[in-house]
């Protein structure tokens, strides 16, 4: 092996032990956790580690809903009486066709590939303490009280990822929720059709080495 594969392949590892994430929370005024005080999705988030990339940008944004193709989901922490039972999944917008993701007993560090099977505008969903019942919905209109039950980030060094990080107790029911937002911690990233100018160009990359060859074969 020679010295610069070395290096590359030191500096790799290097990368890897560094990451850590950067919490931009915009102003959102987070709970402290009622069973892990002074916890909650920003301190968690600042002391978690992601393998996906190092020193990522988290900006918290208002979005609700995606559109793609499928999603890739990883349960980054889950911090809930409720997280044995607690699920998750995907809905097509504007319908109650639910498809869990992960069951209850799936925890932190659970991954899945999900195709949505054409093109599609999707929320994500969860059962808190498994109950569909008292299902939270990205689309804050649907949830029983139309309070924002999840804390989305946008990861802004990574494609079409975002973390989203819930809360499950409803914020006006009962004895409301801690609004620590890190009952459940989930990144996701949303699949896309490859856009059409690219797969065009890599035809026309290929066309070239066709030709390219043809050319070199009859000289
Ligand atoms: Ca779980
Ligand atoms: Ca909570």
């Amino acid at each position: 092996m020679n010295r610069k594969v070395v290096v590359a392949l030191m500096s790799l590892l290097f990368v890897g032990s560094a990451n850590a994430y950067v919490v931009n929370t915009n102003g959102f005024a987070f709970g402290s956790s009622w069973d892990n005080p002074s916890s909650n999705v920003d301190t968690v988030l600042n002391s978690l580690q992601d393998e996906a990339g190092d020193n990522l940008t988290l900006n918290m944004i208002s979005a609700e809903t995606w559109s793609g193709i499928g999603a890739t989901s990883v349960i980054l922490e889950e911090l809930a009486g409720y997280k044995n039972n607690t699920t998750f999944g995907w809905y097509e917008q504007g319908t109650n066709n639910f498809n869990q993701i992960f069951a209850g007993a799936d925890g932190k560090g659970k991954s899945a590939v999900i195709d949505f099977g054409s093109m599609m505008d999707i929320g994500f969903y969860i059962n808190p303490n498994g109950r569909a019942a008292n299902r939270m919905f990205t689309e804050s209109d649907r949830n029983t009280h139309d309070d924002v039950q999840v804390a989305v980030f946008k990861v802004e060094e990574l494609v079409d990822t975002y973390i989203l990080g819930w809360e499950d107790l409803d914020l006006n029911g009962g004895n409301g929720g801690d609004r620590d937002y890190q009952d459940m911690i989930v990144r996701v990233q949303i699949a896309q059709v490859p856009e059409p100018g690219t797969v065009a160009l890599l035809g026309l990359g290929l066309l070239g080495l066709v030709l390219a060859r043809r050319k070199q074969a009859n000289s």
